[in-house]
């Protein structure tokens, strides 16, 4: 009796419970390649920060031959507890470092190398510099990840079959004795040239070494297999950006698709291989005083902000220390505010109280309801039946906003799935819907700028491959960022300074000094032929102010004659228009007549801004005084990074020669190609 009335309660707490709570579903079924639960956490990241420093740190090179002498590295204060303070304070998650670069030399005291901290001058040769970086991370609760390059130009095993355990035992090393490393970075760049060394490396081997020692790292590589490199050193990650591509067949470096296909990824690839953009904060890798007043503004790194991790891509941002081992202050500073245009640009999202709805919610159920795209937890999502591909939401933010930008994030470890957004406004005056933007892939994080609309309504349509499932949005008003000025000479000599954001004042100086609005007010071009250097500010109405930008330029090629090549095009090379190039061939002379003789420090090649482009690798140079009698003053020599990295290259020689025609021969282009590209040559004489 007694049991028979248990049973009855039972079976009526069940119906009761069946009549209350909603319909349950099963969640859509994963689409093609997905996330490991690290690749996942790693893309939460987000942003973190690159380290290169060693010995290139000493000598102004970005690639150093591996000759040079290891005493040269003697930083006079390391201090890596503030290059973590740095990190944490700009709201970054982790550091890596090169543990060693290119020229083999290591920062750890290697027992594989004769070419480490061991042999330098620093702490006399008693320092470990992973050990002070790895520490710090802890202390100040930031991932630590190391850099190695496979490339090795000092060991002398380098270039046979016994370097791959070399380079294996060298991973071990570092993998085994620094606490977790969440991220092992393999750089695929060599140098070597058609004659180079050739080295088959054991991919395999070094991977195994890295799982052994950390099973929860990431292996970045340009294929991966943890994150891949997006194909350009310049911060933009495709417009259309999938985490997916196919790497079978594939290997870092040379054996890599093509970095067109790095840079998109591909729809329907079998390997999950996220997007990491690297990039400087100043032109080179490394620090160099050259490069004091050159690191990148608010305003571009904004524009990177915008290009990495609202591109479904996580941003790896290189802050080189300086020869003290310090964050330059320029670049520290920098940091801070980027990070507080960040935080302006996302203070409010307007649509955190709005209401929402969609056209369709997967079986009706609330587990996967529209709602949670607003709950701000990223682990519950807004879900479609499965036979649904096109599926859209109103988001009413119940009264009229102003607002540029909007954010949205897939659920991830479900696939990467919507193709493409289209995004419109509600016209309160013409009561209809109107087109504000369009984008293609979302995935992990897609951030969507467009001018400034103000509206009540808005409406997003997704088109994906399997039903879409969307995890968050938000809508915002980034204040407008007022437009650097862009300071430019003419080949006669003649600076122009201009400003994208109209009305603003601009204001500048020549000697050197910071402008305010006491110096200087820009009312039109002015001479500059002797050269000097030219800092501007813009002020707006409001008083916002720009960064300043500096530009520093030598004697003008005003008068110059290009005796070879030639061509209509030639005259490009000196134009002052980086945009516009000259081309030369392959072997052949480039031969200008500076009208007058110079003692010349140095000289300047600016290659075009694409890592497409068939620009200057390596290059012989003469000079002459007489056109007759030649002094050789380079053979063969190489502009560095100059593939990855095609920004602007100056060249100091050793001692100053005196000159009034210079001759460089291009001996090889980056892409192979017979012909180079030549957007501007110049002259060091400072
Ligand atoms: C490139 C290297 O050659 C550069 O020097 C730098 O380390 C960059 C991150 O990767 O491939």
């Amino acid at each position: 009796m007694k049991i028979i009335q248990w049973s009855t309660i039972l079976l009526f707490i069940i119906i009761l419970h069946s009549c209350i709570s909603p319909t349950q579903t099963t969640p859509p079924a994963p689409y093609g390649a997905i996330p490991t639960k690290e690749q996942t956490d790693w893309q939460q990241l987000e942003y973190y920060m690159f380290v290169h420093f060693g010995t290139n740190t000493f000598s102004n090179v970005e690639w150093g031959d591996g000759k040079e002498d290891p005493k040269i590295f003697n930083p006079s204060g390391v201090d890596c507890r503030q290059w973590a303070a740095t990190a944490k304070a700009a709201g970054m998650k982790g550091i890596i470092i090169t543990a060693k670069h290119h020229d083999g030399f290591c920062l750890w005291q290697s027992n594989f190398s004769t070419h480490t901290v061991r042999e330098s001058a620093w702490k006399d040769g008693k320092g470990d510099l992973l050990q002070e970086l790895s520490d710090a991370c802890r202390e100040f609760g930031l991932k630590f990840g190391v850099y190695l390059s496979p490339w090795d130009r000092n060991h002398p095993a380098y270039g046979t079959p016994d370097y791959n355990q070399v380079f294996a035992n060298t991973l071990n090393e570092v993998l085994s004795s620094y606490g977790e490393v969440f991220e092992q970075w393999f750089d695929g760049a060599n140098g070597e040239g058609h004659e180079g060394k050739k080295q088959v490396y054991d991919w395999e081997l070094f991977h195994k070494t890295v799982y052994r020692n950390q099973p929860h790292a990431i292996i970045f590589s340009d294929v991966g297999p943890g994150c891949r490199w997006m194909g350009n050193e310049q911060g933009v990650a495709g417009e259309t950006n999938w985490a997916t591509m196919n790497t079978e067949g594939f290997e870092p470096g040379s054996g890599a698709p093509d970095p067109s296909v790095l840079n998109t990824g591909e729809q329907g690839g079998k390997a999950w291989v996220p997007a990491e953009v690297d990039v400087s904060i100043r032109p080179g890798w490394f620090y160099s005083p050259a490069t004091d007043d050159k690191v990148k503004t608010v305003e571009k790194l904004m524009d990177i902000y915008y290009t990495s991790v609202g591109r479904n891509a996580n941003l790896l941002l290189n802050v080189p220390p300086d020869r003290r081992g310090r964050i330059h202050p320029n670049d520290s500073t920098r940091l801070m505010e980027f990070r507080k245009a960040r935080e302006m640009a996302f203070a409010n999202d307007l649509s955190a109280k709005a209401d929402i709805k969609a056209s369709n919610t997967r079986a009706n159920s609330a587990e996967y309801s529209v709602g949670n795209i607003l709950d701000n937890d990223y682990n519950t999502y807004w879900a479609v039946d499965d036979d649904t591909l096109m599926a859209s939401i109103e988001i009413d933010l119940k009264e009229a906003q102003t607002f540029n930008r909007l954010l949205l994030q897939e659920y991830i470890p479900l696939g990467q799935r919507i193709t493409a957004v289209s995004v419109e406004y509600m016209d309160a005056v013409a009561q209809t819907w109107r087109e504000l933007t369009r984008a293609t892939t979302v995935g992990y994080k897609r951030i969507l700028r467009f001018p400034a609309v103000t509206a009540q309504k808005v409406r997003i349509e997704f088109t994906a491959a399997a039903c879409p499932v969307v995890s968050a949005i938000g809508i915002y008003r980034s204040p407008e960022q007022l437009a650097t000025p862009a300071i430019a000479r003419s080949m006669a000599g003649v600076v122009s300074i201009e400003c994208d954001t109209p009305d603003a004042a601009i204001f500048y100086t020549i000697d050197n000094s910071e402008p305010s609005e006491t110096s200087k007010k820009y009312t039109g071009a002015f001479p500059l032929r002797d050269g000097g250097t030219v800092k501007a500010i813009a002020i707006a109405d409001n008083a916002n102010r720009s960064e300043t930008v500096t530009a520093r330029f030598d004697i003008a090629p005003e008068g110059w004659n290009i005796i070879l090549p030639h061509g209509d095009d030639v005259k490009n090379m000196i134009d002052g228009d980086v945009h516009t190039s000259a081309k030369a061939k392959i072997n052949s002379f480039i031969t200008i007549d500076l009208a007058q003789s110079y003692m010349l420090n140095g000289f300047c090649y600016v290659p075009l801004a694409d890592v497409q482009a068939a620009n200057m690798y390596r290059y012989d140079l003469e000079v002459s005084v007489d056109n007759n009698n030649w002094m050789q003053v380079a053979v063969n020599a190489a502009f560095d990074n100059i593939a990855n990295n095609p920004v602007e290259q100056a060249v100091r020689f050793d001692k100053p020669v005196e000159a009034r025609i210079i001759k460089i021969t291009p001996r090889e282009s980056v892409t192979g190609s017979s012909e180079c590209v030549i957007a501007e040559v110049g002259i060091i004489t400072r």
